[in-house]
């Protein structure tokens, strides 16, 4: 298909409808006839944009050609863009001859130049939002803050072809359509989870995730830092931790952990993806690796031996000994003053060696360590039993959100979701935000269809439909809008041994998940999306992601221009 033919179908929707870039009915309708020739709807994606911005208005006149002169300009005390326009010089001298020069924009902007600023930026574009102008002279970036600049660079990755994500063997011409973008995020928080403790992930598989994330514009890298099977951060003062919990991982395999220097390193390498690192400790419970690395630690005194199964629940910090809080308050004074982000996430999750009260009392007061060193709490779902600070947030991940199937429950487990959703409305009244994690969508470690090898099944297998094509606003509707923080998808690794193994699991529900976190309901379709999704397979592939070849998504698929 050339160019023209989609100048035509363009010309035909009109003007791009604010809200509504390209799947108006009638030019969808158009648009397929025009690219499949006939049945079977659309065949080919207009582009491959993964999260779908808000408004994509071409100017199909109009190419962006690199050449030699081509040069990227940011404002002379504008730091952060200089250091985007390094990312992006990268990329284009991957596949170009000569690196565009990354220099201080003075007058104008001049021909070939690409521009990122946030001089006149719209501030109504937000905090994460951008506009992008390309025209057959000019690339423009505008954006109120450098995360904008940041991901207006990521869709400009995206309308480049895959061969800027590799050195390539000789160089090639590039060019960008005509194209005028503006973008922003639904979400504030739109997330993924890493679970290192049950296997662990060396740091150079972490900063690869971290890209992959960036890549989709997700802005939060949850890491599971710590349970039964392992602990996996360095604490100063307690060796033992990572000596003799780091030690080993789920199966007995050799363990792992991250020095205090190797974690600041990730936390920075992270920010300067615009990722904000969210560590957990997970406590009470989940702790059977800190257990076994000191016995005081223990009601009863005795260490704990290491453990490489599965099970949950069965351990608990000793709720009653001084101790214990003795050392919660290292450990999250000592994380917390390596992480720049605001959070601390301290778990909560499936204890049941306590009782209701003995955990509540044991959150509150956690709660108020953890603002003592300047974070925000967050935990999950369990946590809401305790009475919230304004600002903490309860990541909700049980499945039991009141839905159209309580009909057919009994009356007991229709009880039990009335009562959970009081419970986290509760939590909202009080002044705490929700992050939305429900297990049955988007945990990536449920399998995708019963024949897949890696997972677990409890909480279903969703395939990637069934990650990506909900409307959060209708599955959580008493839940007002501003309490949602956004989105996040865990990776649970009980049965993910190495880098490959996560990456199947993540790849490709976790692009859904980043467009489920950036674009707004009334502009996700899922037949559409599709089609963007198969278009991946290219990138994917030069970047070598070990991802599922779903035998829903047309892998085939892009444009064909590129
Ligand atoms: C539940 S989600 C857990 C994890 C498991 C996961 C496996 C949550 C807060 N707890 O301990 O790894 O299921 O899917």
């Amino acid at each position: 298909m050339n160019r023209k033919l989609i100048a035509k179908s363009q010309n035909h929707l009109g003007s791009t409808v604010p809200g509504q870039p390209f799947l108006a009915q009638s030019g969808v309708l158009f648009f397929s006839v025009l690219v499949a020739g006939c049945g079977g709807g659309l065949d080919k994606p207009e582009h491959t944009i993964i999260p779908l911005p808000v408004t994509v208005e071409w100017a199909v006149a109009d190419t962006f050609h690199f050449t030699e002169e081509t040069r990227i300009l940011f404002d002379s005390t504008d730091t952060e863009a200089e250091r985007i326009g390094e990312f992006l010089s990268g990329l284009i001298g991957n596949s170009t001859e000569t690196m565009p020069a990354v220099e201080v924009y003075s007058t104008d902007v001049p021909d070939g130049g690409i521009y990122l600023t946030r001089e006149g930026a719209s501030p109504s574009l937000g905090s994460e939002g951008y506009e992008l102008t390309v025209t057959g002279s000019q690339v423009i970036v505008r954006a109120v803050e450098p995360a904008g600049l940041f991901y207006g660079v990521q869709t400009i990755r995206h309308l480049l072809p895959p061969v800027v994500e590799y050195t390539a063997a000789y160089p090639r011409p590039l060019f960008l359509p005509g194209v005028h973008i503006t973008d922003q995020p639904r979400f504030q928080w739109r997330g993924t989870m890493l679970d290192v403790a049950r296997h662990f992930l060396p740091l150079h598989d972490v900063k690869r995730f971290i890209d992959l994330a960036a890549l989709y514009k997700l802005n939060r890298l949850h890491l599971h830092l710590s349970d039964d099977q392992g602990w996996r951060v360095e604490i100063p003062g307690w060796p033992n931790l990572t000596e003799h919990g780091g030690s080993t991982e789920v199966g007995g395999g050799v363990g792992g952990y991250y020095s205090t220097d190797e974690y600041t390193e990730l936390v920075e390498y992270a920010q300067e993806r615009f990722v904000t690192v969210v560590p957990e400790i997970d406590i009470p419970g989940h702790t059977n690796a800190a257990l076994a690395s000191y016995a005081d630690l223990n009601c009863d005194g005795i260490a704990r031996n290491l453990y490489i199964g599965t099970n949950v629940g069965f351990s608990t910090l000793c709720v009653d000994k001084d101790i214990t809080y003795e050392f919660l308050d290292d450990v999250i004074r000592e994380i917390s003053s390596r992480t720049p982000g605001p959070y601390f996430h301290v778990g909560g999750d499936e204890v049941e060696e306590l009782s209701e009260e003995e955990y509540i009392t044991f959150i509150e007061r956690i709660q108020s360590i953890v603002n003592s060193h300047g974070k925000r709490m967050i935990g999950w779902d369990e946590i809401a039993l305790a009475d919230l600070a304004v600002g903490s947030v309860v990541q909700l991940w049980r499945p039991y959100w009141p839905s159209d199937e309580m009909e057919e429950m009994d009356s007991a487990q229709a009880a039990l979701r009335v009562e959970f959703e009081a419970g986290i409305l509760r939590a909202v009244d009080a002044g705490a935000t929700v992050v939305l994690s429900p297990a049955d969508r988007l945990y990536l470690d449920m399998k995708y269809d019963t024949s897949t090898v890696l997972g677990l099944t409890w909480a279903g297998i969703p395939d990637e439909r069934g990650s990506y094509d909900w409307k959060i606003s209708d599955e959580f509707s008493s839940l007002p809008e501003g309490a949602i923080a956004g989105v996040e998808a865990p990776l649970w690794s009980e049965t993910l041994g190495t880098l490959e193994d996560f990456e199947y699991m993540a790849f490709p529900r976790l692009a859904g998940v980043a467009e489920l976190g950036w674009t707004s309901a009334s502009l996700r379709e899922w037949e559409e999306y599709r089609m963007r999704l198969g278009a991946q397979s290219a990138r994917w592939t030069v970047l070598g992601i070990n991802f599922r070849r779903s035998p829903l998504i047309p892998w085939d698929a892009g444009p064909s221009e590129h």
